[in-house]
C-alpha cells in the first residue's frame, strides 16, 4: 500500500495522554495525527462505563494542570467524579482545544515499522498506511482487558460483560441473578453500585483486597474556590511529591512512634478517606512489621462492619502487604456483605470450573445466572503495546524484545526502537502515581526532546542499550528495597497467565523521577544516541 501522508508524529491513543500530546506538539508546530480504536476521546473513561466507575484520586487533582483557564473554569461536582463526568471533561478538553480535527477515532493501529533509510515510522492504522518521523505510544497502562480462559464462555445464554469494555447502553440488573467475578477496584465499585438491584448477587472472590473509605461527597463552591485560588502552587507541590497525591506523609516510622500516635494518625486518615493510607508512615511500604500494623488496622475495620464473622474473615486480606497491590477506595463495600441477597464465594481453593449455558460451575455447585460481570482486570502496562506489531531498526519485534519483561530507558524509550516514545511506560512511576501528574510530565519531556532534535536538525533519537540496562537495574533495585515485589500483583505481571514476572513501575517517586529526567535533558539527553 502506498504511503499516504507524512506526519511529524503519530500518536496512538486519544486518552488524557494522547490529547495532551496532540495539543503540545501541535503548539510546537508539528503535524500530528492521533489514532484511537475507541469511538470517542477519553481512553479509560470511554471504555470503563460499568456501574460505580469513578476515579480514586480526587478530581480537583486528577485533572490537567497545563491550562490555568481550564482548571479554573471546569467545575467538578463530587470529590471523586463518576465516569460520565470524567468522560465529559475529556470531551470538553477535546472541543475547547480544537483537538478532534487531528484525531481519527475507530481506527486501530495494528503495526508500525521503523524505516532506517528515512528515519521514520510506517504505521498501519485502520485501512491506511501513514509515515511519521516520531511514533508516540499513548496506549494506556490499563487499556487491554484480561479475561480468564473459562471453558464454555461462548455458550452462556445470559449477558456477560467485562468492566473494561462495558456496553454503551445500560445493563439491567433489577430482579436478575447476577455474578461479579473479581474483587479489585473495578469489582468493588461494581458490587457496591449494583447491590440491592439484582434478585441475588454472587461475588466470586479469589484474593481479598484492602479497601479504604473514599469519603466521597459533593464539592461545594467554597471548597473549589479555595483549592483553585492556590492551584498553581498546589500543582507544583504535587509534581515534586512522591505520588502526585495531596496526602499526609509523616516523616516518621510506624514502628517507632507511640501506639497512641500511630492509632491517631491512622484514624485521622481513615476519616479523611482516600489513597493516602499506606504513605502516612515512611516504613509502611518497606518494613513487613510496620506494614502489618496498618494491615491489621484495616482488618479490624472490616470486622467491625461485617456481621458474619466467617464472611468478615474471608474479606480480610492476608496474602500481600497493604499498599503493594493498588489500594481500593470504596463507599460502603463491606456493608454489602450484610445483605441477605448477597453471597460471597471463595474461589481460591476451588476455582471456577467452567461457564455453563445457564451460569457458573464452581466447587461442584451450579450457580444459575442471568448476568456475569467480569471484573478480572487488565494485561497491564505492556498489553496494549504488545498487541501491536512494532518493528524496530533491525526488524525486531518489540514484543519479542520484551519477552522476558519490558526493557526501557526511563520508561520513555526502548533500545533498538528509534524515534519511539512511550507515555507512562514501564520503568516510570506511572500507575503508582496520580496518573495526570505523570502524563503531563512525560508529554512535556517528550515535547522538549523533539524540540531539541528539530532545533539541531537531528532526525533520530534512540535509547542507548547500556543506559537502558543501567536504568532497568535501578528500577529493579529500588523496587527490591520495598515490599512491592512480595505481592502477586498486576504491577508485576502476576495476574496474566504466562506473563513474565517483573516489577514494572518505578518506585522512586514522581518528584525524584522528574529530577532524573530533567537532568538527562539538561545533559544533552544523556543516554540517548542522537543523529
Ligand atoms: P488510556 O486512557 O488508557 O487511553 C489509551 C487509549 O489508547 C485508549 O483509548 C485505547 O483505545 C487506545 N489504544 C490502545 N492501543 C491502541 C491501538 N493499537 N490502536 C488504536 N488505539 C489504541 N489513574 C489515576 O491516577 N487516578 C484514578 O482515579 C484512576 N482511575 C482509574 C479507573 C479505572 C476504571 C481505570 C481502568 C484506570 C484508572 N486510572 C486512574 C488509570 C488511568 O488509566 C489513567 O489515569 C489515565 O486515564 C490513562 O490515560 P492514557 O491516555 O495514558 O491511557
Ligand atoms: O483489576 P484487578 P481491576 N478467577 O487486576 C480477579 C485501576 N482502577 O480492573 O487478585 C477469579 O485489580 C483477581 O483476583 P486475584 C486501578 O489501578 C481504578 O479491578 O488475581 N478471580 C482480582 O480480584 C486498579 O488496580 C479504579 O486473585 C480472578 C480481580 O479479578 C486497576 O485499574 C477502578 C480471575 C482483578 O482485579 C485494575 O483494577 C477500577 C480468575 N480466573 C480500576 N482472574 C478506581 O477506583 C482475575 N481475577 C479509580
Amino acid at each position: 500500500m502506498a504511503v499516504r501522508t507524512d506526519y511529524d508524529a503519530v500518536v496512538i491513543g486519544a486518552g488524557f495522554s494522547g490529547m495532551y500530546l496532540l495539543k503540545t506538539l501541535r503548539e510546537n508546530g508539528l503535524r500530528v495525527r492521533v489514532f484511537d480504536r475507541a469511538h470517542d476521546v477519553g481512553g479509560t473513561w470511554y471504555w470503563n462505563r460499568y456501574p460505580g466507575a469513578r476515579c480514586d484520586v480526587e478530581s480537583l487533582y486528577y485533572s490537567y494542570s497545563f491550562s490555568e483557564e481550564l482548571q479554573q473554569e471546569w467545575r467538578w461536582t463530587e470529590r471523586y467524579a463518576a465516569q460520565p463526568e470524567i468522560l465529559d471533561y475529556a470531551r470538553h478538553v477535546a472541543d475547547r482545544f480544537d483537538l478532534r480535527r487531528d484525531i481519527s477515532l475507530g481506527t486501530e493501529v495494528r503495526s508500525a515499522a521503523f524505516d532506517p533509510a528515512g528515519d521514520r515510522w510506517l504505521v498501519r492504522a485502520g485501512g491506511a498506511e501513514v509515515a511519521a518521523r516520531f511514533l508516540i505510544a499513548a496506549v494506556g497502562c490499563l487499556s487491554t482487558t484480561s479475561m480468564p480462559d473459562y471453558p464454555g464462555l461462548a455458550d452462556f445464554r445470559g449477558e456477560a460483560h467485562h468492566t473494561g469494555d462495558w456496553p454503551d447502553e445500560p445493563v439491567e440488573f433489577t430482579g436478575k441473578r447476577v455474578a461479579v467475578v473479581g474483587t479489585g477496584s473495578s469489582g468493588i465499585q461494581t458490587i457496591t453500585a449494583i447491590a440491592g438491584e439484582p434478585e441475588h448477587l454472587t461475588v466470586f472472590q479469589r484474593t481479598p483486597n484492602f479497601s479504604v473509605p473514599a469519603r466521597n461527597r459533593p464539592l461545594d463552591d467554597e471548597e473549589q474556590r479555595q483549592v483553585k485560588a492556590g492551584y498553581a502552587r498546589l500543582r507544583e507541590t504535587l509534581r515534586r511529591s512522591f505520588s502526585g497525591l495531596p496526602t499526609e506523609r509523616l516523616e516518621r516510622n510506624a514502628l517507632e512512634v507511640p501506639r497512641e500516635e500511630f492509632q491517631a494518625a491512622l484514624d485521622r486518615n481513615w476519616r479523611r478517606g482516600g489513597l493516602g493510607f499506606p504513605g502516612v508512615f515512611q516504613d509502611t511500604l518497606a518494613d513487613p512489621a510496620a506494614n502489618e500494623l496498618s494491615a491489621e488496622y484495616v482488618r479490624e475495620r472490616i470486622r467491625e462492619v461485617v456481621d458474619d464473622p466467617r464472611t468478615a474473615e474471608l474479606l480480610c486480606p492476608r496474602d500481600f502487604p497493604l499498599g503493594t497491590k493498588r489500594l481500593c477506595v470504596d463507599t460502603g463495600y463491606y456493608e454489602v456483605f450484610n445483605r441477605d441477597d448477597v453471597e460471597l464465594v471463595d474461589v481460591r481453593e476451588r476455582p471456577i470450573e467452567r461457564i455453563t449455558p445457564s451460569g457458573i460451575r464452581q466447587g461442584g455447585r451450579d450457580f444459575e445466572l442471568d448476568v456475569i460481570v467480569f471484573a478480572t482486570g487488565f494485561d497491564a502496562m505492556t498489553g496494549a503495546l504488545n498487541r501491536i506489531d512494532i518493528r524496530g531498526a533491525d526488524g525486531r519485534l518489540l514484543r519479542e524484545e520484551w519477552a522476558e519483561g519490558p526493557r526501557t530507558y526511563l520508561g520513555l524509550a526502548s533500545a533498538g526502537f528509534p524515534n519511539l516514545f512511550l507515555v507512562t511506560g514501564p520503568g516510570s512511576p506511572s500507575v503508582l502515581s496520580n496518573m495526570m501528574v505523570s502524563i503531563e510530565q512525560h508529554v512535556e519531556w517528550i515535547a522538549g526532546h523533539l524540540r531539541y532534535l528539530r532545533d539541531r536538525g537531528l532526525t533520530r533519537s534512540e535509547a542507548d542499550a547500556e543506559a537502558q540496562r543501567r536504568w532497568d537495574e535501578h528500577v529493579a533495585e529500588v523496587a527490591s528495597l520495598t515490599l512491592f515485589p512480595r505481592a502477586a500483583s498486576w504491577y508485576a505481571g502476576a495476574n496474566v497467565p504466562g506473563k513474565p514476572r517483573l516489577f514494572m513501575p518505578y518506585v522512586g517517586g514522581v518528584g525524584t523521577y522528574r529530577e532524573i529526567c530533567d537532568a538527562v535533558a539538561a545533559d544533552g539527553y544523556r543516554g540517548f544516541v542522537l543523529s
